[in-house]
């Protein structure tokens, strides 16, 4: 079943919900192929180049993991954007 992307949370619910639904190894980054798993589990017909994309912007030391709190950021920045999730403080 694909998961369900709530449509208001908090920053820290955002934050924890990323890594619950795409860190499944839970080594506390989220990879460029956990990404795109995650994004295709939630139904998004993500190619890769999407994935590329949203990597580009939250991947701000190119290690290839969205590891430190300012990537995290970026990420929830741009999850907002792409699945219109509103954050609510
Ligand atoms: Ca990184």
């Amino acid at each position: 079943m694909p998961h369900k992307v709530p449509q208001e949370m908090s920053k820290e619910d955002l934050k924890k919900w990323l890594f619950d639904n795409m860190d499944s190894n839970k080594d506390g980054r989220i990879s460029m192929k956990e990404l795109h798993r995650a994004l295709k589990e939630l139904g998004h017909s993500f190619g890769w180049l999407k994935t590329f994309r949203a990597f580009w912007f939250s991947d701000t030391n190119w290690n290839g993991a969205i590891d430190t709190d300012s990537e995290i950021d970026k990420l929830i920045t741009y999850a907002q954007n792409m699945w219109g999730i509103k954050v609510t403080n």
